[in-house]
C-alpha cells in the first residue's frame, strides 16, 4: 500500500495518528509514505488529479491499485484490513457511539477549522479574511462545548479509556489551529487538560510539529 500524504495538513494527520495509535498496540502496516508537496501545488497536478480527482490529501493506493481517497474511509479500510488490536471497540453500541462522537468533532470542529487556518494564516498561501475567520471561531464554540462536557465524567479520551479515532482527529485539527499561533479552546479545562496530556503521550508525541 502507498500513503499520499503531506505534514501539518489536518486530515492526513489524523491517518498518521490513527497509524502511530495502532503501531504503539502492536500492529504492523506494510505502507510507503509518499509526500505530495502542497506548497509548490504538486497536489493540482495530473499525477496527484489521476489519484484523487478532489486533488485533496490524503490517498491510500491499495495493492489492487484503487484508490481510497476520503480519510476516515482510510482508516476504516485500515481498521479491517491490517491484523491486530484496532480502534474501534467489538461492541456494537460502544462503536456507534464512538462514530458518533468521531463524527460530531469533525463536522462541528474540523471542517470549520479547516477552513478557519485557511482565513488566517493559509499555508496554500489563500487569501487572509480576518471577519470570515471570526465568524467561523464562532461557529466552532458548540463543538468545543460539546467535547468539553464529554469529558466531564474524567474519562481520559474522547470515546473513553482508551484513545480512538475521535481523538486522532480533534488532535489533528488542534494542530492545524496551533499552526494559526492562536487559540480557540478558551476556558475550557477539561478540553485543554486532554489536548496537553493527548499531544504529550509517546505513541504520538514525536508527530506534532506544532
Ligand atoms: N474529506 C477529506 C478532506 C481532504 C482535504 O480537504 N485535505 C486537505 C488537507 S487537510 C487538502 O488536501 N487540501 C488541499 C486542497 O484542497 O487544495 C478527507 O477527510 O480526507
Amino acid at each position: 500500500m502507498k500513503l499520499y500524504t503531506v505534514p501539518l495538513a489536518p486530515n492526513p494527520m489524523r491517518v498518521t495518528l490513527y497509524i502511530a495509535e495502532r503501531e504503539a498496540r502492536g500492529c504492523e502496516f506494510d505502507i510507503e509514505r509518499i509526500i505530495v508537496n502542497t506548497l509548490k501545488g504538486r497536489h493540482r497536478e495530473p499525477e496527484h488529479l489521476a489519484r484523487n480527482s478532489w486533488g485533496t490529501l490524503p490517498v491510500l493506493e491499495l495493492n489492487s491499485g484503487q484508490f481510497i481517497t476520503e480519510s476516515l474511509s482510510i482508516i476504516d479500510y485500515l481498521e479491517d484490513a491490517v491484523a491486530g488490536p484496532c480502534l474501534r471497540s467489538d461492541q456494537i453500541e460502544d462503536r456507534a457511539i464512538a462514530r458518533n462522537i468521531e463524527r460530531v468533532v469533525e463536522m462541528r470542529i474540523g471542517v470549520p477549522m479547516g477552513q478557519y487556518v485557511h482565513c488566517q494564516k493559509s499555508p496554500l498561501g489563500l487569501a487572509q479574511d480576518p471577519e470570515k475567520a471570526r465568524e467561523l471561531a464562532q461557529l466552532m464554540q458548540p463543538g468545543f462545548d460539546y467535547v468539553e462536557q464529554l469529558l466531564q465524567d474524567g474519562r481520559q479520551f474522547l470515546e473513553g479509556d482508551a484513545p480512538g479515532v475521535s481523538d486522532c482527529t480533534l488532535g489533528a485539527f488542534l494542530q492545524f489551529m496551533r499552526f494559526t499561533e492562536t487559540d480557540l479552546i478558551d476556558e475550557r479545562e477539561a478540553l485543554r487538560q486532554w489536548d496537553e496530556a493527548y499531544r504529550e503521550r509517546g505513541a504520538v508525541k514525536s508527530l506534532f510539529m506544532v
